[in-house]
């Protein structure tokens, strides 16, 4: 067995691995960080790391996990210190990364979570917690009132649970100390993330102390960001070969592509470093580019996520590698894209191309499982909001259909070689409730569309569109995802 990455073995690694070039030791904490997943090591954590490197030493992370003790468990033995593999057809780049200086594990210590969120060189508190970590309804974006953990900080924030309850609980401790708020960026691919989650933090405020709320309003930022990188999960394998190429184990590595975009609304309220000295781009409208990537990228990926699903299809680059899914890939995007109105900077033609290699990169191995989780909190943003834009102007939805219908196959949990799997999802059993009684692929298509939290009941009054739906649905059932790809009209 080889040591573990650490600050002691830093020393032996080959000298092509980069490592931080700045004292870890000198490093404050500026950034706390919530939800501290594979993601957030590969994007932000990798952007505040090259602040510390330019020689700015504000911007450490304390990253927060807040439901299970794996990554503190990963990370807190190897000093914080973990490996961001890029990878490509062209090779790969290993860099060490030493941003995160601790791991909170907030059910063992709510506590200490908020004495964190406290302290006066807290500047920035970034969030990763995935689309279901909100508590807010896909379909509308407002806070879910009723969710347990929403339910307990509405009533009493000693000990929060929630991401909103945590954010009050923060932000209440430094106002009583004297403190300026944070500034709070949330990093998850939910359309207007600020505001929405402003909006969540300010009606847990309200409920405990309108002052606060008011301060919150006043004071405190909630900038829209876009971000954009693609993070398979690490495997063992994965951590196996990294291990013989350099020597140490690392139970923290993360593997992502080389490209990386974080697009922040030019919106804080108090010190940052300096984002643009590291790509980061500043704009006053972030919506444009969100709403490109959420439909583009997010969109084909649950579109090959659900197809490739059924038709067991492991990865996104098996996927897009065979003729009739590249096709629904282009078809899917011809249709997306007329709804958009990019960014002055955004030619979508270029966007396509570098998509199309993105996907296709072989060497990521991200797996059509991964993507297909969650869906009910994908859909609204990613196929829905696009379809429903079309159909208003009267344009065909044909791929975006297909891809909505594939998704409902999903919630059967049944593939097309007959084998079962788990449907993981917050509202799978929201979704098995609705299609219990329904006798075929027309009742199932009207029972789905009934989960308001999903469709805005414009979709289901849509009779067109439900047809569609339909024998959409009917054919994947019958056919299966590659026989309805390949009879697909482009
Ligand atoms: C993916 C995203 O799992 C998913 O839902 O679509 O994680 C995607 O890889 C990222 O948003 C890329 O930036």
């Amino acid at each position: 067995m080889p040591d573990r990455l650490s600050a002691a073995t830093l020393g032996g690694l080959p000298a092509e691995v980069e490592r931080p070039s700045y004292d870890l030791g000198r490093v404050d904490i500026g950034v706390v960080h919530l939800g501290i997943g594979a993601f957030h090591r590969a994007h932000q954590a990798a952007v505040f790391d090259a602040a510390l490197r330019s020689g700015d030493p504000r911007w450490g992370i304390i990253g927060v996990s807040l439901r299970s003790a794996s990554v503190r468990d990963q990370m807190v033995p190897q000093d914080g210190l973990y490996t961001l593999l890029e990878r490509s057809d062209a090779g790969q780049q290993a860099r060490i990364i030493g941003a995160v200086r601790d791991v909170l594990v907030a059910p063992e210590g709510p506590d200490r979570v908020v004495a964190a969120l406290t302290l006066p060189t807290v500047h920035i508190v970034t969030l990763t917690v995935t689309e279901k970590g909100y508590h807010l309804d896909p379909a509308t974006g407002r806070l879910r009132e009723g969710d347990a953990e929403i339910v307990a900080d509405l009533a009493d924030l000693s000990a929060p649970r929630s991401v909103p309850g945590f954010l009050v609980a923060g932000l209440a401790a430094r106002r009583a100390a004297g403190l300026p708020p944070f500034t709070i960026i949330s990093c998850d691919n939910i359309p207007h993330n600020g505001p929405r989650l402003r909006a969540a933090v300010l009606a847990v405020a309200q409920a405990h102390d309108p002052a606060l709320a008011e301060w919150i309003a006043e004071e405190g930022a909630f900038p829209q960001t876009m971000v954009d990188r693609i993070v398979p999960a690490t495997t063992d394998d994965d951590i196996a070969a990294l291990a013989h190429d350099i020597g140490v184990e690392d139970r923290a590595m993360v593997k992502t592509e080389p490209f990386l975009q974080w697009v922040i609304e030019d919106r804080f309220c108090g010190p940052r470093p300096d984002f643009a000295a590291f790509g980061v781009q500043l704009t006053t409208e972030v919506a444009p580019w969100e709403e490109a990537k959420l439909r583009l990228l997010n969109g084909a990926h649950s579109g090959i996520a659900y197809l490739g699903g059924l038709a067991g299809v492991e990865r996104v680059d098996q996927f897009v590698a065979l003729p009739e899914g590249r096709a629904f890939v282009e078809a899917l995007w011809d249709e997306s894209a007329t709804t958009l109105s990019p960014p002055p900077g955004l030619d979508i033609a270029t966007y396509r191309d570098r998509l199309m290699a993105r996907f296709a990169n072989s060497t990521l191995a991200h797996r059509t499982r991964q993507i297909a989780m969650d869906g009910s909190q994908k859909l609204p943003q990613r196929l829905v909001a696009p379809i429903l834009a079309r159909r208003a102007k009267g344009e065909p939805v044909d791929a975006l259909v297909l891809a909505v219908a594939a998704w409902m196959r999903w919630q059967a949990g049944v593939d097309d070689a007959g084998e079962p799997f788990t449907v993981d999802d917050p509202l799978a059993g929201d979704t098995a409730a609705a299609m219990a009684g329904a006798r075929d692929a027309n009742e199932r298509v009207a029972a789905l569309l009934s989960i308001g939290a999903i469709f805005p009941a414009a979709f289901g009054q849509d009779a067109a569109l439900v047809a569609l739906l339909g024998r959409a649905l009917e054919a994947l059932e019958e056919g299966g995802a590659l026989a309805t790809l390949r009879s697909h009209p482009e």
